[in-house]
């Protein structure tokens, strides 16, 4: 009894890491159907153990799928997560489609799990930023610890938050500036500027208040997760010449003094989260380049504001496409069946 699974956006970054996911995470499967655009269909592809074709999704009926994953953009979820949820499918989009919508749950499992008790009435379960998840999972069991007043964020985050095709232009632009041709390094797409040996603090569109959408996201998705509506959190998100995942430096204010070592003790007792920390006074972190658990949230540089004993700094760093797409999807497809098993 075995659910058939879709993955809508097989051939990208975040649908070949699903894949990927269903065998490490022994996913119980029946059928899985690969999707992408009319470019890639009939592609083949061994999953669990079979020989798969890459079909079009413009043809493809939901009516036998259980779990549909979206991950082909935005626009593609606006054409399609509803007629697959209508034609029965239980959606888990990992676009900025549909996350604010009211009929919609926005989840990280290990933050909000209980809110996809039951099949929500829109039949879509949002999968949120790949910035916020990492971020409100240290944020939410801080805050239950000592009620926090305000978060200041700066991200940094890899070329493959926009895709397969953001890694190759990250790729292009850095040889032309290693390869001295700088003024060839005009075409870039994925990315608002060349990427190449850049930072670029300009992701997604920009909004009327001065802020990126991208940041916009991070205060929205945090406060609809964490069922704080008032959450005080600002951000500026940079895009950097980094392959693979995001970091983030946070500045958090809490309402009351707290302590480093109880801080780290706290992040220490958390599923899935690596603390790196040799002591008060050693400056010990993790990099993106060289991550060792792609599955974890990586922690460091913990330390209280001298000025401001209600202050605390952290570095963090997660896989963007593992925990900030692919994994958190599959998780929260583990929780959805096995609270709705029982
Ligand atoms: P395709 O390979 O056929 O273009 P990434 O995020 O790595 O750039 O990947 C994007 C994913 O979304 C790819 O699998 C891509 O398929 C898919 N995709 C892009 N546009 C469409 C579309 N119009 N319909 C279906 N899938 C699409
Ligand atoms: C990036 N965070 O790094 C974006 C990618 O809202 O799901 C994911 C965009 C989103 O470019």
């Amino acid at each position: 009894n075995h659910p058939n699974i879709a993955i809508v956006g097989a051939t990208g970054a975040v649908g070949q890491t699903l894949i990927s996911l269903l065998d490490e995470r022994d996913f119980p499967v029946n059928d899985v159907a690969l999707l992408a655009s009319s470019r890639s269909a009939g592609r083949k592809q061994v999953v669990r153990g079979k020989e798969r074709q890459v079909e079009d999704l413009e043809g493809f009926n939901f009516a036998n799928t259980d779990l549909a994953f979206f991950s082909a953009g935005g626009s593609v979820s606006e054409r399609h997560a509803r007629r697959a949820a209508a034609q029965g499918a239980l959606v888990i989009d990992n676009t900025n489609a549909f996350r604010m919508d009211d009929d919609v749950p926005l989840v990280v499992p290990q933050v909000n799990a209980e809110v996809v008790r039951q099949r929500p009435d829109s039949g879509i379960i949002s999968n949120p930023n790949c910035s916020t998840i990492p971020l409100v999972r240290l944020l939410r069991p801080l805050h239950d610890h000592t009620p926090i007043s305000s978060v200041v964020v700066s991200t940094y985050q890899a070329a493959s938050g926009a895709g397969l095709s953001g890694i190759d232009e990250l790729r292009k632009s850095a040889d032309r500036v290693l390869s001295d041709q700088t003024s060839a390094d005009t075409d870039n797409v994925k990315f608002s500027d060349p990427l190449g040996f850049n930072l670029i603090p300009n992701i997604d569109r920009p909004l009327d208040t001065g802020f990126t959408l991208e940041e916009q996201k991070m205060l929205q998705e945090s406060r609809k997760i964490m069922g704080l509506p008032d959450f005080a959190l600002t951000a500026t998100c940079v895009r950097v010449p980094v392959i693979n995942a995001h970091s983030e430096t946070a500045y958090i204010r809490f309402e009351t003094p707290v302590g480093r070592e109880q801080v780290v003790s706290l992040l220490r007792s958390l599923e899935d989260i690596l603390v790196y920390d040799d002591g008060p006074g050693k400056v010990t972190y993790p990099t993106p380049r060289f991550l060792s658990d792609p599955n974890q949230v990586h922690v460091g540089r913990i330390r209280i504001n001298p000025d401001d004993p209600c202050g605390l700094w952290l570095w963090l760093i997660a896989d963007n496409i593992r925990i900030g797409a692919a994994l958190n999807a599959i998780q929260i497809a583990e929780a959805v069946t096995n609270m709705q098993v029982q």
